[in-house]
């Protein structure tokens, strides 16, 4: 395989495309699965929340990891670029074999789930495919200034990611699919703290690729869970009376 510098610049504003309609459906109405589901009674055509989020975000994982051993000779010089390509797989080896398997969501409909497996091959394959066989940085790439706060960014917001769905899991026991109001961390500033970890994250991976592939998917990730942040502040102010009145929908102490 080889790189086509067009396809890439034709997939990641297809992506770009992707996110201005996603803000377009959802800014309204939020996407319905989890508290924003309506027929929650119904199990048909919804599959256990363990295997939807295991099935959907396998693609991110494996897709890059399968660019990458098909590559002859192998090419991920210098060791900026090897690190790069190693974030990606390694925030979707949580995504995959991990959040998954301790989630007490409730049952995910298989109409989102298709469309969110289809996504996450293409931005596996767009993502992987520009960082194993396109991008190009000079051998200091480590020490530069993007580099390492992107890296830097990326690491904080995956920390809070993954600290605040484990807050989340813990508000119910095995079996419960009650809503309680979120406590401790970063949800004491905001209604989507775990939203707010995983935007920051993306945009940390896309400072430090300074790449088009990444800038288009951190974009799709704001316009993809940025509203429905804001629509889980709304149900959670619409549900609780004694929620926080202090606390923001996404960014702490602005919105
Ligand atoms: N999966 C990203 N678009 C998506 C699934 C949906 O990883 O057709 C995007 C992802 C997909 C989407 C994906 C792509 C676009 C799709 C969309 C659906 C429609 C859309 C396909 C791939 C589409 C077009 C038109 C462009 C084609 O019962 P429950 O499940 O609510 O329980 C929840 C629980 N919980 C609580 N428990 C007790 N009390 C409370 N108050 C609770 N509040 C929540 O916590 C869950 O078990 C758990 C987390 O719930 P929630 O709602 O806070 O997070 P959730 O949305 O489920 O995301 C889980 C994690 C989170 O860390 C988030 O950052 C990350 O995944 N994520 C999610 C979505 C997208 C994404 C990351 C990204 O874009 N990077």
């Amino acid at each position: 395989m080889q790189c086509v510098p067009s396809l890439v610049l034709a997939l990641s504003s297809l992506l770009g495309a992707l996110a201005l309609l996603q803000l377009s459906l959802y800014l309204r109405v939020p996407s319905r699965y989890g508290k924003h589901e309506e027929r929650l009674c119904r199990p048909r055509g919804r599959l256990p929340a363990r295997c939807a989020w295991f099935l959907q975000e396998l693609p991110s994982f494996l897709v890059p990891a399968l660019l990458l051993a098909l590559r002859s000779p192998p090419r991920l010089e210098p060791l900026g670029c090897r690190l790069l390509c190693c974030l990606f797989c390694w925030h979707y080896f949580y995504r995959t074999f991990i959040y998954p398997f301790f989630t007490r969501g409730r049952p995910f409909p298989l109409q989102l789930l298709f469309f969110g497996t289809l996504f996450c091959i293409y931005n596996g394959f767009l993502q992987g495919y520009y960082l194993i066989y396109c991008a190009e940085y000079p051998n200091d790439w480590c020490t530069d200034i993007r580099f390492t706060s992107g890296l830097l960014l990326f690491l904080l917001g995956m920390g809070i990611n993954i600290h605040s769905d484990l807050l989340l899991r813990q508000l119910r026991k095995p079996g419960e699919v009650t809503y309680k109001i979120p406590q401790g961390g970063l949800f004491t500033y905001v209604s989507g703290a775990n939203y707010f970890g995983e935007i920051v994250e993306w945009f940390g991976f896309a400072i430090a690729t300074w790449s088009l592939p990444a800038f288009a998917f951190a974009f799709f990730t704001l316009c993809c869970i940025g509203p429905r942040a804001y629509h889980h502040h709304r149900y959670y102010l619409k549900t609780f009376t004694d929620y926080p009145k202090s606390r923001k929908a996404l960014i702490p102490f602005i919105f």
